[in-house]
């Protein structure tokens, strides 16, 4: 491709409210453009590389056994009034009317519009497993969207769904996923780890998400510095023990705690750690409220108490809701005289309390000396809170540290929440109507491709992993205006065009803004035509590790072959 005929706008500067790397350089080296906020026009290189990131997916998608289908982004709203996702989303999901004023929702995801078709068609459980997918645009109207397209209003996404008949064989399906995920990245030149996750509204039960390692990333990663173990923090289980403190109860009291309403200053006002101090605060969980407590020093992990509850919404209450359900407002909370109705969940760690410090349920009153097996009545124990680094693996090997995460990709076992309440069902070998067992499968494209350049830049701009780069070769003639060097550029062009796809920068700029670009656009390998042009002497650089040689044409071809393969 000639560079002067296609569409690379480079910036020199680096765009002001571009906060990370990967969304800087996209927009510097000409590959993305906003139109308006999260919604971006990919232009020609981007594409490239989306159609080199696709290719990976189908091809892996294919032998995993999954069908290609491309379905509809206007979805009737009929259809998510039957899975009753047309209420519980809000604004997020996007909504329109047709001209007769029928509503649609625009296809964030794709459970309801899949399992309507199938459950039309798929009758018996002959033709059961199933498993489709499709690549195409997806619309979440995100709250914030940031970070150019790692957090867009509209993204690319492979999504895929399997049907089965038994739990045995959608597990089959999952780990087969599984696998053709991890090929999809490890081939992407990814540094990846499949996470443990938490399913959400998704309901069923195992989930992993597939998280690109990069200090940018949103998730948080709890992982084992001694095995494979990797858990989305937000549902890594705690398995620390905890034993009694061993000292003399002393008797319950309360104590003046003015204005002393966070545990940094309970503490520091009544002198004493925060180990023994209980956190306790007020959540809305579904249409009740709970009070939910832990250790001064930990965090409680809303997740898990959604997940305790089998709750759908878990929120701290406000402040008018504390004070009206439990008299006094936040920060004098305590489990100690708590009104009937208000339930009490605490996290393990709070059972061995001695001696602790809670709120009164008064303003400006705290307990001391509270004994939570002596003190706290009608109380519940669970895993409530985060997991901290230093806390033992789960799988007890070693201990946990963080990573941060982006999460470019998320399979789920869904066992039957769709296909009951939209009736895809079958007939067993025994004629019996059963309700089919689903498994869906994502991976967010266009993040992946914003992913890879977090992962691979430098400061003169991105350095594509060659499977995925847009061009193989960056082919350029140092000054246009020599013969010998665009005679020899285009020699180069036309002698290498037939293996690889090449980048050919015939515009009339002087060779240093087209070093530049070249390393801005980062195409893995760069041949230049230059002051040794009318020796038959080109210069190549290697793009990821800098480095230079002089090569004679007659040996391009076997250097090029060397080093990209
Ligand atoms: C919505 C909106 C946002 C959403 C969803 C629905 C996330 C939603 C979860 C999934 C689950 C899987 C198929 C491919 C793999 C992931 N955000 N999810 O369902 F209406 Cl606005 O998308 N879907």
């Amino acid at each position: 491709m000639k560079q002067s005929l296609t569409f690379i706008p480079t910036l020199r500067e680096v765009p002001a409210d571009a906060e990370i790397k990967s969304h800087q350089l996209l927009l510097r080296a000409g590959y993305i453009r906003q139109n308006t906020s999260g919604i971006y026009s990919y232009l020609p290189l981007a594409q490239k590389v989306l159609q080199n990131i696709q290719g990976i997916v189908r091809a892996e998608m294919n032998n995993a056994g999954a069908s290609e289908l491309f379905m509809p982004a206007m979805q009737q709203s009929e259809l998510w009034q039957e899975s009753g996702r047309w209420y519980s989303y809000g604004p997020e999901l996007m909504r329109l009317k047709d001209r007769h004023g029928r509503e649609f929702a625009l296809g964030a995801t794709h459970e309801e519009v899949i399992t309507s078709l199938v459950r039309d068609e798929v009758k018996s459980y002959k033709r059961l497993p199933l498993a489709l997918y499709q690549i195409q645009t997806k619309f979440r109207d995100e709250k914030r969207p940031r970070f150019g397209i790692l957090r867009g209003r509209e993204f690319i996404m492979k999504d895929a769904y399997s049907f089965h008949s038994s739990f045995d064989s959608l597990d089959e399906m999952y780990s087969k996923m599984f696998r053709a995920y991890s090929n999809i990245f490890e081939r992407c030149g990814l540094n990846f780890r499949a996470v443990i996750a938490d399913s959400g509204a998704m309901g069923g039960k195992d989930t992993h998400e597939f998280m690109v390692l990069s200090d940018v990333g949103e998730d948080t990663i709890a992982y084992s510095d001694h095995s494979g173990y990797a858990a989305n923090i937000e549902m890594a289980p705690v398995t620390a023990e905890y034993s009694r403190q061993e000292e003399p109860a002393g008797e319950l009291e309360k104590k003046e705690t003015p204005s002393q309403r966070t545990i940094e200053e309970v503490a520091g006002f009544l002198q004493i750690e925060k180990e023994k101090c209980i956190k306790s605060l007020l959540f809305k969980v579904d249409d009740r409220f709970v009070l939910v407590l832990s250790r001064g020093d930990h965090e409680i992990n809303d997740i898990k108490v959604k997940n305790l509850f089998g709750a759908r919404i878990v929120e701290l209450a406000t402040q008018e809701e504390t004070k009206q359900a439990m008299g006094c407002a936040a920060g004098f909370l305590g489990p100690i005289g708590v009104p009937e109705k208000i339930e009490i969940a605490a996290d393990h760690a709070v059972r061995s309390i001695v001696n602790g410090v809670c709120g009164a349920n008064e303003e400006g009153l705290h307990f001391i000396n509270v004994d939570a097996e002596r003190d706290i009545k009608a109380i519940q124990y669970a895993d409530l809170r985060f997991i901290r680094e230093g806390d033992p693996s789960p799988d007890g090997e070693g201990t946990i540290k963080f990573a941060r995460g982006i999460e470019v990709g998320h399979v789920f076992k869904l066992g039957t929440r769709y296909s009951v309440d939209m009736g895809a069902s079958y007939l067993d070998e025994n004629g019996r109507s059963q309700p089919m067992i689903m498994g869906c499968y994502g991976i967010g494209v266009s993040r992946t491709l914003a992913a890879i350049v977090e992962q691979f830049h430098d400061e003169k701009g991105i350095v594509w992993p060659q499977q995925v780069a847009p061009f193989d070769l960056h082919v350029i003639p140092a000054n246009m205006k020599s013969e010998a060097q665009t005679a020899l550029a285009e020699k180069v062009y036309q002698e290498l065009g037939q293996a690889y796809e090449i980048l050919f920068d015939d515009r009339p700029e002087r060779a240093g803004v087209k070093f530049a670009d070249s390393d801005l656009i980062g195409l893995p390998l760069r041949i230049t035509a230059g002051k040794r042009a009318d020796e038959d002497m080109v210069e190549l650089k290697v793009r990821k590790t800098g480095e230079m040689m002089d090569v004679h044409i007659s040996e391009l071809a076997e250097t090029v072959r060397r080093i990209l393969d």
